[in-house]
């Protein structure tokens, strides 16, 4: 089998672009979200594209139990991956934290942060087997700085940030190169869910200037995960040009 990459919230936005770009470069796949129609949909498309192999994996990362007995039931030529994208995650609402909901905030931190882990939990010991492999985790913008009604998703995206920062030095000796990639804003479905299905007000985010797309993380997530195997991106930092950081975009 060629590389194999494991990539995580591939139904949409950056997992999906990522999925394409590693596809189109030879890269068989393991691609998991919950949305089970447009796995398939993908795996079919990819499959046919580049006769790449591919494994949909319909997977809600905030279940521990699913997650773990997924990855531990899968063949023996699907543990040989070298590639974890965790890029499952969300925003939900956007409320000063006095009229934050509580479930928006379970689901940030159980799917950002307990999701994140859980995958990691059961994949890492497969790449410490082999001495070899590397993790990209989808960090943000928000992981760097905190902004008004951020409160939650910030502190999701913080705590990948450290997690990040935590997997490069245990695994240091085992030979595992652990990325993040955070990026400003990216036009994707990410407003939609933070924004309840508002597309409006999702809209919004991106008016007045150029924000990235999904694609353009992708060229970063591969370019990161194809340089010589002596280097490793530690942290990436990525906006469009018209934003500075999470505070100034320079709307027209
Ligand atoms: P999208 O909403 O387009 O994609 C999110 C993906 O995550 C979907 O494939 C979704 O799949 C998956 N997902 C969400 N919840 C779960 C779950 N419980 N279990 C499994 N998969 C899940 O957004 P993006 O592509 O923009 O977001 C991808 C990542 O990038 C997120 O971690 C986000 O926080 C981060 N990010 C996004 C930025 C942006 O501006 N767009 C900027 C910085 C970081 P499904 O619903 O089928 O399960
Ligand atoms: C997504 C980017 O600016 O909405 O992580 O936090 S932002």
């Amino acid at each position: 089998m060629n590389k194999l990459s494991l990539i995580t919230g591939a139904t949409s936005g950056f997992g999906e672009a990522i999925a394409r770009k590693f596809a189109a470069n030879g890269h068989s796949l393991i691609i998991a979200g919950r949305r089970t129609e447009r796995l398939e949909a993908l795996a079919t498309e990819l499959r046919n594209s580049h006769s790449t192999q591919v494994l949909p994996l319909t997977l809600d990362v905030r279940d521990r139990d699913q997650v773990t007995q997924t990855i531990n039931a899968l063949g023996d030529e699907w543990k040989n991956i070298d590639v974890l994208v965790n890029n499952a995650g969300l925003a939900s609402g956007a409320n000063p934290i006095q009229d934050g909901d509580i479930d928006d905030w379970d689901k940030m931190i159980e799917t950002n942060v307990s999701g994140l882990l859980y995958v990691s939990r059961a994949v890492i010991p497969l790449l410490v087997k082999r001495g070899q492999g590397h993790i990209v985790n989808i960090g943000s913008t928000a992981g760097k700085e905190v902004y008004k009604n951020g409160n939650v998703y910030c502190a999701s995206k913080h705590a990948v940030d450290a997690i990040t920062k935590g997997m490069r030095i245990d695994l240091l000796e085992h030979g595992v190169k652990v990325t993040q990639i955070a990026p400003g804003a990216a036009e994707t479905e990410f407003s939609e869910v933070r924004f309840h299905g508002d597309k409006e007000k999702a809209k919004s985010v991106y008016n007045g200037y150029k924000p990235m797309e999904a694609k353009d993380i992708a060229e970063l997530v591969y370019y990161s995960t194809s340089l010589p195997s002596h280097l490793c991106i530690n942290d990436l930092v990525v906006t469009s040009l018209a934003q500075a950081n999470s505070f100034y975009i320079d709307r027209k």
